[in-house]
């Protein structure tokens, strides 16, 4: 199956459609502008990281991550209209609200290896194919190509039965011109390529994920309540400054908003009125449709034994 591409004028509605069935889509061009921008407010953080031995990209890879406070450009991009859009209608049939699950660079200098291709969807233990939990986005912020280590990607395989592994021609590479956007739904097979050229690839990699699971990257504590005061409201809420759902995250028994609020109410609440009436609309998951796995797949305790310590993956 092909990895389908299509322009910034595309509708939402064919955009979408192409997610569900393939899991992932390039939208060629999407915000160009901004997206130098953000590398431009990044490169030198690239510049400065160290390369990660034993990372989960390999070595002459970088990955820099806690982009919110490091560049204004990315606030924008993790705001995105389209990509909200595609958040609103793949994640909350399955919760009231989603939030943002990791914000990083995803940097490959020439001689980085393939990464061996995985879900991002397997850090939960749901037996797979489970509903979308992420939505993932990959921006590019330089060019991508076959040969400078453009994602690999297996679209249709969000939706295989759990276990089956992707053969080597059922895998294709994301190429794209700088700002633009692949989009892949946790549950699709992919990973970073090989970068075999004499040019540096840059990804911004910007997921969300249901309000009721734990983030990837712990946006509590990396985004402050000053940091967070700073930031475009649609923001502070999506990285963590909202309920998940009803009773789920307040904080001092509290709606975690008021954090950053200069007149806080005096009346505490553990959830509101329209989280609970949303909730009580959402379907519910039946055991079966989204299914513990028993005992992890070996490849995941496999890598999960490859990183020494945290500090590998940074
Ligand atoms: O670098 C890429 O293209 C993808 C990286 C990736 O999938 C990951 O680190 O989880
Ligand atoms: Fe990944």
């Amino acid at each position: 199956m092909d990895l389908r591409r299509v322009d910034a004028e595309t509708s939402l509605d064919d955009v979408f459609d192409i997610v569900s069935s393939d899991g992932c889509v390039v939208i060629e061009n999407l915000a160009t502008d901004l997206i130098a921008r953000a590398k431009a407010e990044l490169d030198d953080h690239i510049e400065s990281a160290p390369f990660g031995p034993g990372n989960f990209h390999g070595e002459n890879a970088k990955n820099v991550e806690g982009l919110v406070g490091k560049s204004d450009a990315a606030h924008q991009l993790i705001i995105h209209d389209t990509v909200l859009a595609l958040c609103d209608r793949f994640l909350l049939p399955n919760c009231v609200r989603y939030q943002v699950n990791y914000t990083g660079i995803m940097h490959l200098e020439p001689g980085a290896q393939a990464q061996h291709v995985h879900r991002d969807a397997d850090m939960y233990p749901f037996r797979h194919p489970s509903p979308p939990t992420i939505l993932a986005t990959m921006w590019a912020g330089t060019d991508f190509t076959k040969a400078n280590g453009g994602t690999q990607v297996v679209p249709g395989s969000h939706l295989w039965e759990h276990g089956r592994q992707a053969r080597e021609d059922e895998i294709v590479q994301a190429e794209m011109p700088a700002g633009s956007l692949l989009v892949y739904l946790g549950g699709v097979v992919h990973g970073g390529g090989s970068n075999v050229s004499n040019d540096k690839r840059t990804g911004i990699s910007v997921q969300y994920s249901l309000g009721w699971l734990r983030q990837e990257e712990n946006l509590h504590l990396g985004v402050p309540p000053d940091l967070a005061r700073t930031l475009p409201d649609r923001l502070a809420r999506l990285v963590g400054y909202e309920f998940g759902g009803p009773f789920c995250g307040f904080v001092h028994g509290d709606d975690p908003h008021r954090l950053i609020e200069y007149t806080p109410s005096s009346e505490r609440c553990h959830s509101t009125p329209e989280l609970n009436e949303a909730a009580s609309k959402l379907q519910r998951f039946r055991w079966g449709d989204i299914e513990a796995v028993p005992t992890p797949p070996e490849s995941t305790i496999e890598e999960a034994n490859r990183y020494d310590s945290v500090a590998d993956r940074n």
